[in-house]
């Protein structure tokens, strides 16, 4: 109902609409009117009200809800469906969960802080209240399980376009990492569900530390993780990203799964990448080999260089990549 009124409140934006014609069209009392009114000024959602005149929605919270982010979105399917939560464990884990329960594609899972936000390999990922942009995907291609890998440079094809939407200048770190002076302002994560030779479904993870201050970034990353309001020095409003980043991935996915081919996003990441031309360690569970990042193949892979001439393709499942001496 909270949904509803809101909704309502910005049909009618700029002119009062009164609590007889909310209570009516709703169906619902006037004193139920009243109540979530109340409900959703809590929200942070500023509204006049003035009696015999009703309610008038002056501004809207930067809230991440499908009310807040919809007016933005100019996709078919991604994004039309979102699913939104206070606060959850993680929203890879309820994407799955929804996912497998049939849950269909396009649906967006967006939570305002993750209680145990997870990254690669069972690792951890910080993601405090209203300060980021903590969101997964499911996506259902057809396409063989073995191209799978390739989505996530995908959606980090379309973080960093729209990114620079905003006007924020960004890198790309092979295979999931955003970052911005030589630190983490995002990681992917994207977990499958399959056989064989059939995608039942995918989660895409994407995490952004958006308004995160430097007090918000534990010791133990303050050397690698920073956020767009540290390195932008000003607060960037979460929902018109959030379109922003479902705009592009809607329209780079569909060039993907038409033919399996992601020739555009690969070219967005080949042309930001932050690695290629440098020295890299590729760190595997348990051996570390030192070489020169020279490209990208056309599907995804990083294509490197050993110290002895020789030129290997690195996939990107279970590989980490650091700069020489850091992270970058
Ligand atoms: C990633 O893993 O970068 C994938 C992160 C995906 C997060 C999203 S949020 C929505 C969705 N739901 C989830 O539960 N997850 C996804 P990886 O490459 O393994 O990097 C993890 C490492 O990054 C950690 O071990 C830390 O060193 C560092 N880290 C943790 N939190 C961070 C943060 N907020 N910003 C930057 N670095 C962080």
């Amino acid at each position: 109902m909270k949904e509803e009124i809101i909704s309502l409140l910005k049909k009618n934006k700029n002119e009062f609409i009164s609590g007889e014609d909310i209570s009516s069209i709703l169906g619902i009392s006037r004193a139920a009117v009243w109540k979530y009114m109340k409900v959703i000024k809590e929200d942070g959602y500023n509204i006049e009200s003035v009696s015999r005149k009703g309610y008038k929605l002056i501004s809207s919270p930067d809230l991440l809800t499908f009310e807040e982010i919809n007016s933005y979105l100019n996709t078919n399917h991604i994004g039309k469906q979102i699913i939104y939560f206070n606060s959850i464990d993680s929203t890879n884990n309820e994407a799955k969960k929804l996912a497998s329960s049939g849950c269909p594609e396009g649906a967006v899972i967006i939570s305002e802080e993750q209680t145990m936000g997870r990254g690669r390999l069972g690792r951890s990922w910080i993601s405090p209240k209203f300060k980021g942009i903590w969101m997964s995907v499911i996506l259902r291609p057809d396409i063989d399980p073995m191209n799978v890998a390739k989505i996530t440079q995908v959606g980090a094809a379309a973080v960093l376009r729209a990114l620079k939407e905003q006007g924020i200048n960004a890198y790309i770190k092979w295979p999931n990492d955003i970052v911005i002076n030589n630190k983490k302002v995002c990681g992917i994560l994207t977990e499958m569900s399959g056989e064989i030779n059939k995608v039942n479904y995918i989660a895409m993870g994407i995490g952004i530390n958006v308004n995160i201050d430097k007090e918000d970034i534990p010791k133990e990353i303050e050397e690698i993780a920073t956020s767009l309001k540290i390195e932008e020095g000003k607060s960037i409003k979460r929902k018109t990203l959030v379109a922003g980043i479902l705009n592009n991935l809607e329209e780079l996915y569909e060039e993907f799964i038409k033919n399996e081919d992601i020739k555009t996003s690969i070219n967005i990441c080949r042309e930001n990448s932050i690695l290629i031309g440098k020295s890299i360690r590729i760190i595997n569970r348990n051996n570390e080999i030192q070489a020169q990042a020279i490209d990208l193949s056309d599907d995804g892979k990083l294509i490197v260089k050993y110290d002895d001439g020789s030129v290997h393709e690195v996939i990107s499942g279970e590989v980490s990549v650091r700069g020489l001496y850091g992270y970058v």
